[in-house]
């Protein structure tokens, strides 16, 4: 593993697996849920019929965390300027750390940036690793074509995604673990999205930022 994740490829792999079993899933829950616990609680009574645990998820110390928030994929060229990363290959390794503590509340750092717009090529093979730095509060992440601005139920407003294109939910980091997941999918046709957290309220305080499909 080229960041030096203390994970093992076994998590990463259920992580993968997880996200792909979640999407039908998770929208019928959605669908149900009238509150955001009916709709959490169903997103795993799915999961658990079909997978081996509740959720997939690793956990990476709160350093590697943090230093993968500042990490510059390989690939890519990074603007800090219009604070914008762009990937050149169909292989395209983002990885996004969440709400870490010395960023404003509610953000996305990627390569050392706050909700950084992401440009993919139409077509590329897409694998975001995600880690929750948050001591609190659960997050994920999601791809959508809804623009800004969000409701609160963000997840609601724009529909499930692209079938599922979501990460399973993270909860809180400990003093010294940072629980990490990865979802995987082919980019979306040419076109301007949005990446969020799809946790009630944080899409609306401006957790997310531009995904760019060229
Ligand atoms: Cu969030």
């Amino acid at each position: 593993m080229k960041w030096g994740l203390g994970i093992g490829l076994g998590a990463l792999t259920l992580g993968l697996v997880g996200a792909y079993l979640i999407g039908a899933n998770g929208m019928l829950a959605w669908a149900r849920g009238s509150t955001w616990g009916a709709a959490r609680a169903g997103y795993y009574n799915g999961w658990s019929m079909m997978g081996p645990a509740p959720y997939a998820t690793g956990t990476v110390t709160s350093a590697s965390g943090m230093r993968l928030g500042d990490t510059v994929p390989t690939d890519a060229s990074v603007d800090r300027r219009t604070r914008t990363i762009t990937f050149h290959t169909q292989a395209v390794h983002l990885t996004v750390v969440m709400s870490p503590m010395n960023e404003p509340d509610l953000t996305f750092r990627i390569a050392g940036l706050v909700n950084p717009a992401v440009v993919v090529p139409s077509g590329a093979k897409v694998v975001v690793t995600v880690v929750n730095a948050d001591a609190d509060m659960w997050h994920n992440w999601a791809l959508t074509p809804a623009q800004p601005p969000f409701p609160y139920m963000a997840m609601m407003a724009s529909g499930m995604m692209f079938g599922g294109i979501a990460s399973v939910p993270l909860p809180p980091a400990t003093s010294t673990k940072m629980p990490v997941n990865s979802v995987s999918f082919t980019a979306p046709g040419v076109g301007t999205y949005t990446y969020l957290c799809d946790t009630p309220g944080h899409a609306e305080k401006g957790m997310y930022g531009v995904f760019k499909v060229t």
